[in-house]
Parts: structure tokens; sequence; C-alpha cells
């Protein structure tokens, strides 16, 4: 009640002597889930075409430094959630549980009179606070015949993509659910591109056929970089699995003698391929069947360097395949606003969760403060407010949603949030904007096994601390160095600005108030 009156009053304007009308901007908020800024084509077209996402991008706002407090999913979902950092917010890797008493911003704004709704994955909980209407993915979510919590049916299994799925849940709601005389606030989520890539049938044909550019870095061998990066578990040879990741099935390979660290995997494919339709399988099999057939016959000859050429291209094929359903879907619902005249006053945002690896450094995953796993794309558009064609190169993090919904909204977001509003870069104002931004992983020992660290990252260098099994340090010349081949922490001519840094690094710790790492920052 507290934020109603506040909102309410400037905005209630009489359009007609009857008649109320709400000016409060709807949002939509679409986000994806481990989507590249690399897998977009209006950030970079070498890879894929995404000529739907584009579209926000060519109305709106592109944000080029985009990054992420906490390159994990959960984590980033709650710091957009509460716009606190995890150390503050409480949920700090994928396995701890969110602490329901933290305020929302979706709360605030269904407190002022929002209508709210989400589908799609959340990845905690199955009751999320403060929506009138959600069908959230159970967990992680699966991409054929996934199981949904909903608001008012309990928990319920559909047949179909899960891609379109959440897509048709999404054009539903607006087309039957919404309020007419409310704003609303629409969450909507994909799973996809997540692990483990599941194409739908009709991308099937076009994806598995394709070649991918490969990355410069494909071939890392971590010469200046420290423990971290050499000893985490994200090579696309060593530790993706065979069956789950490239869909190659085990019981082709008994006949080989395979090693059996290739078999561990079986049920990671057939969790998903049990859950197809009839149909959907003989559109799996098509497809595939072949590849393994391909895979059988090369196998025997193939040395490191040529599987981790072919186990790029596999990658590459499963996760663009998911993501062009992704692009059909944006594009759907950006119809429907355009057909509906909700198009001029909707915040539209499209974001992923965190980047991801798309074979720089020979990886998948995420997790660490390198630029890939970092940085997240972030395209958004406002017709009454944003023009269009704009690039913005300010630090804007996941951290800054929260306040930015809620300033748009009239609200007067609360004391501890602790990002910043957007709306002074929407109206190409950047002055007096953050000029570094602060990060803080945490979950090691665990999958992918990427040491905990922290850093502060400016436009120009980012300074990383890793530590709890290590006690080791890096710093990368953003400008020079924008691949981060060269960790120059140790070299003289960058002593002066270590320094620098490592001032920045307490600054920022004591502003956000993450007092508990603060102690291993001071000098
Ligand atoms: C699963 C994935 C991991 C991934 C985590 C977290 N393995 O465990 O590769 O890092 O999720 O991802 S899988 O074989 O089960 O797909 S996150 O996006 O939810 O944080
Ligand atoms: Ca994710």
């Amino acid at each position: 009640m507290r934020y109603l009156i506040c909102a309410l009053l400037p905005i209630l304007l009489f359009s007609c002597k009857e008649k109320a009308v709400d000016q409060r901007p709807n949002i939509l908020f679409i986000m994806s889930d481990d989507h590249a800024y690399q897998a977009i084509s209006a950030y970079d077209t070498s890879l894929t075409q995404t000529p739907n996402i584009d579209r926000i991008a060519t109305d709106g706002i592109k944000f080029t430094n985009a990054c992420v407090t906490n390159s994990i999913c959960a984590p980033s979902r709650a710091v957009i959630l509460t716009g606190k950092h995890s150390h503050l917010n409480g949920k700090i890797d994928n396995r701890f549980p969110f602490d329901t008493t933290q305020v929302t911003f979706p709360q605030i704004l269904q407190e002022a009179g929002y209508q709210t709704a989400m589908f799609g994955k959340l990845h905690f909980g199955n009751n999320p606070k403060g929506f009138d209407q959600f069908r959230i993915l159970d967990d992680q979510g699966s991409y054929y015949a996934p199981d949904f919590f909903t608001a008012h049916e309990g928990k319920i299994n559909i047949k179909g993509y899960t891609t379109d799925l959440i897509t048709d849940m999404t054009i539903d709601w607006l087309e039957n659910d919404r309020d007419e005389t409310k704003p609303f606030l629409l969450m909507y989520l994909h799973k996809a591109p997540h692990r483990e890539w599941f194409p739908a049938p009709r991308h099937q044909a076009e994806f598995t056929s394709k070649t991918f550019k490969e990355p410069e870095t494909l071939f890392d061998t971590f010469e200046t970089r420290g423990t971290a990066a050499r000893t985490a578990e994200m090579n696309l040879v060593k530790h993706m699995n065979y069956a789950g990741d490239s869909k190659i099935y085990p019981e082709v390979m008994d006949a080989l003698g395979i090693p059996e660290y290739m078999k561990w995997d079986k049920s990671a494919f057939q969790k998903e391929y049990n859950r197809m339709t009839e149909e959907e399988r003989a559109s799996w099999d098509k497809h595939y069947q072949p590849i393994n057939e391909e895979f059988k016959k090369a196998y025997p000859n193939m040395n490191e360097t040529d599987l981790m050429h072919w186990r790029y291209q596999r990658y590459m094929q499963d996760y663009f395949g998911c993501i062009a359903a992704v692009d059909e879907g944006v594009g759907r619902v950006l119809d429907y606003l355009d057909n509906n005249d909700l198009d001029d006053n909707t915040i539209v945002v499209y974001t992923s969760d965190q980047g991801f690896y798309l074979g720089e450094h020979g990886w998948f995953d995420k997790r660490f403060a390198y630029n890939e796993s970092f940085k997240t794309p972030l395209l958004i558009k406002w017709p009454n407010v944003i023009k269009s064609g704009i690039t913005n190169t300010q630090m804007v993090q996941n951290l800054d949603f929260a306040q930015t919904f809620l300033e748009a909204a009239g609200i007067t977001p609360p004391k501890d949030m602790q990002g910043e509003s957007l709306l002074p870069l929407f109206k190409g104002q950047s002055e007096g904007f953050r000029d570094a931004v602060y990060y803080h992983y945490y979950e090691y020992p665990s999958i992918h096994m990427v040491k905990r660290h922290y850093a502060t990252v400016t436009e120009e260098y980012k300074l990383i601390h890793f530590y709890n099994d290590v006690d080791e340090w890096e710093l990368y010349d953003r400008k020079k160095d924008p691949k981060e081949m060269n960790n120059v922490y140790d070299k003289a001519d960058y002593a002066d600005i270590v320094k620098d840094m490592k001032k920045k690094l307490i600054e920022i710790q004591k502003h956000y108030k993450d007092f508990e790492r603060l102690k291993y920052s001071q000098p």
C-alpha cells in the first residue's frame, strides 16, 4: 500500500470524462537462459541471424557493456528480482534456497496496481511472490513435454516443445487474461538455449547441416592465466557429455570399445528423448542417426584436435538450433504488441541470465568474470521514450533492472536496492553513471569447478582475485586485449594500474557492503 499512493497519483490521467487511463508503461521482460551476446546478430553476425531479437535493437537501445554480478542462473535471477548483490539477497549460488522474505520488484509493482505474470524458467521455488498468474518450469525444466508449477492449477505437464509453449502462454495471457485498465509486468523467460541443447523438430534439418566459424581461442593453452582457468572443467572435448550434449548415443559406441567416461551420461540423453512423442522421436532419429553413423566411422581415426573441431560444430548446431525457436517466439510476441496498440508504451527488454562460452578458450558454460560469461546481451525498446537505433557503452548490470522498472512506473525504489536506474541512459544522459562494477562468483566446488572469485571491472581494466583454495590475482587490459589472453598482473608496466584497481576494489566492496570479502582485499 505504501507504494500505491506515490505511484498512482501523478499518473492517473483522464483521457475522457468517464474513463481513467493509467499512463504507466507496460513492462515485457524477455530473458533467455545462457544466451551469449555472440549469438545475437545485433551484436555479432558471424555465427547466426536473430532477425526478431534484433528488432528490439533497431527500434531501441543496444547496450554493449551490459554485465552480470554473478554469472550463474538462479543467483542472477535473484539479483534481477531484488536489485541487490548476491551477498545481500542471500542467493549466492544455484544450491542455496531463495530467501522469500526478500522484497522483489514484481511485488512492489503488483502492490502499486500492476497486473503481473511470469511464464517459463525461474529456477527456484514453485510459488514466486508478486505474480497474479504464473507457469514456471520445474527447476531447469525440459525441452520436450515440460512440467510447470502454476498459480491456480498445481503442477501440470504439457506436451510440446518448451520454447513454443512458453511463447504460446505469453501470447495467450496477453490475449485473454490482460486487464486493459492496468499496466502489466510480463516476464517471458525461456529455458533455451540452456544445456543440453535439444532443437525443435522444424529446426533439426537446417541446423544439423550447418558449419560454424571457430573462435580464435578454441585451442587456448592458458599460458599467462592462473590455476582457475586451467582447472575449470568446461572443455568441449574433455568435459562435454557425448550422449546428453553431442547426441552421440552410447549404444552405437559399445562395439568400438569407447572408454567408459563417454558412456556415463546415457540417461542425460534419454531423459529428453523419452519425453518426446512418437512423431518428435521420428524427426529426431531421422536427423541424428546419420550423425551417429558418421561419427562411428570417423572416430577411430580422430585425434584430440579433430575431436575438438567436430565437437565444436556439434555443439554450435544444437545451441543455435534452440535459439532459432527463441527468435521466432520473440517475433510472435513483438507482433502481438504491434498489432494490438501495445507497442509505444511498453518497455521491452531482451536479455540473458548471463553470457556463455561458445568455444572461446575451448569452453562451454559460464561462471567466470571473463568477458563471454561476465557480459550479457541487453536490448531495450520503449518507443515513447527511447529513440531508435541507439548504442550505449556504459557498464550497466542485471542489478539495475529493479530500480529502472520501479522508476519507470513512478515508484521510489526501496533504499536498500543497489542498482542504478537506466532511465537517464534511455534519454541519452550518461553523465554521472557508475564507472566500475563489482562481481562475485561463489559456486565452488561444484560442477565445472570454477574457483571462487571476485572482481572489479571498468571499461579499461579488470582486476580479479581467485580465493578459497587459491590466492591468485589477474589483471586484464580490456582495450588492448579484449580476448583476455594476457594476464598482466605481474607486469612492471601495469604496477600503477594494479595499485589503482585495488583501491577501486576496496571502495566498491565498501559501497556494495561486501564486508566479508573486503578483508581479503585490504593490502
Ligand atoms: C546443469 C548443467 C551445467 C550448468 C548448470 C547450471 N549440466 O547442471 O552445465 O552449469 O546446470 O546452469 S546439465 O548436464 O544438467 O545440463 S544454470 O544456467 O542453471 O546456472
Ligand atoms: Ca543460465
